[in-house]
C-alpha cells in the first residue's frame, strides 16, 4: 500500500489510521506547496488534485473518511469499525459528522484567511463558519458527556477523524469553551501509534 501524503493535510488522518493498525505501507510526500498535486501523474491518481490518495494494487482510493472506513473494512481483526450494523451506522454517521458539519466550516475559514487571494476572502464568511462550527461542536460536546471514544467502548477510526479535526480547530482557537473535547482529543493524539499533531507537521513543512 502507498500513501500520498502531506505534512499537516487530511492525510494524517490515514496514516494515523496505518499506525494504529500496524500494517506496512510506502509513504510519498506529494508537496503541495510546490504544486506537486497538479502534476500530469498525480492527476492520473486523483483528478481533483487533492490529497490523501492511498493506491492498494489496482485499488487507487481518495477522500480521508473513504480511505479510513476501507482500511478498517480490509483489517477486521482490528476493530477499528464495530461489526455489529447499528453501531458501525453510529461510528459512519460520526465520520460523516465530522467531514460535513465540522470540518466544512474550518475549511471556509480557513479559504477565506489563508487559501484564496485576499481579493476573493470574504470576512462575514467567518463569522458565520465560527457559529456554525461552534453549535456542531456542542452536539459532539454533549454526546462525549461520560465516554472516552465516540462509539461503544473502542477505539475506531471516527476517533483519529475526529481528533484530527479537533486539532485543526483548536488550532483556530475554537475549541476554548469546550475543555471536554479539549481532553478527548489530547487523549487520542497521547496514543502511541497517533501521528503528528497538525502545528507540528507545520513547522515540519516550514523547516
Ligand atoms: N474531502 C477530501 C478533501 C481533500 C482536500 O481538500 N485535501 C487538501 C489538503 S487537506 C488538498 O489536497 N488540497 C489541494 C488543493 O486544493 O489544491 C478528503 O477528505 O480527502
Amino acid at each position: 500500500m502507498k500513501l500520498y501524503e502531506f505534512g499537516p493535510t487530511r492525510s494524517i488522518r490515514v496514516r494515523w489510521t496505518l499506525q494504529e493498525l500496524g500494517v506496512p505501507f510506502d509513504a510519498e510526500v506529494v508537496n503541495l506547496v510546490a504544486g506537486e498535486a497538479q502534476s500530469p501523474a498525480f492527476l492520473k491518481l486523483n483528478p481533483a488534485g487533492k490529497l490523501p490518495v492511498l493506491v492498494d494494487g489496482e485499488l487507487v482510493l481518495t477522500e480521508s473518511v473513504a480511505i479510513v472506513v476501507y482500511l478498517a473494512d480490509k483489517y477486521p481483526e482490528k476493530h477499528l469499525l464495530p461489526a455489529e450494523p447499528g453501531q458501525r451506522a453510529q461510528a459512519c454517521k460520526w465520520l460523516l459528522f465530522a467531514a460535513t458539519e465540522l470540518e466544512q466550516p474550518l475549511w471556509r475559514i480557513a479559504k477565506h484567511t489563508v487559501i484564496y487571494p485576499e481579493d476573493k476572502r470574504l470576512p462575514a464568511d467567518i463569522d458565520l463558519a465560527r457559529e456554525e462550527f461552534t453549535a456542531m461542536a456542542r452536539v459532539l460536546d454533549a454526546h462525549m458527556d461520560g465516554r472516552d471514544y465516540v462509539v461503544g467502548d473502542k477505539v475506531g477510526v471516527a476517533d483519529f477523524v475526529l481528533a484530527y479535526t479537533l486539532d485543526w480547530a483548536n488550532e483556530v482557537g475554537l475549541l476554548e469553551e469546550f475543555p471536554r473535547l479539549r481532553r478527548y482529543f489530547e487523549r487520542m493524539y497521547q496514543r502511541p501509534q497517533a501521528p503528528m499533531r497538525i502545528a507540528a507537521a507545520f513547522a515540519s513543512i516550514r523547516a
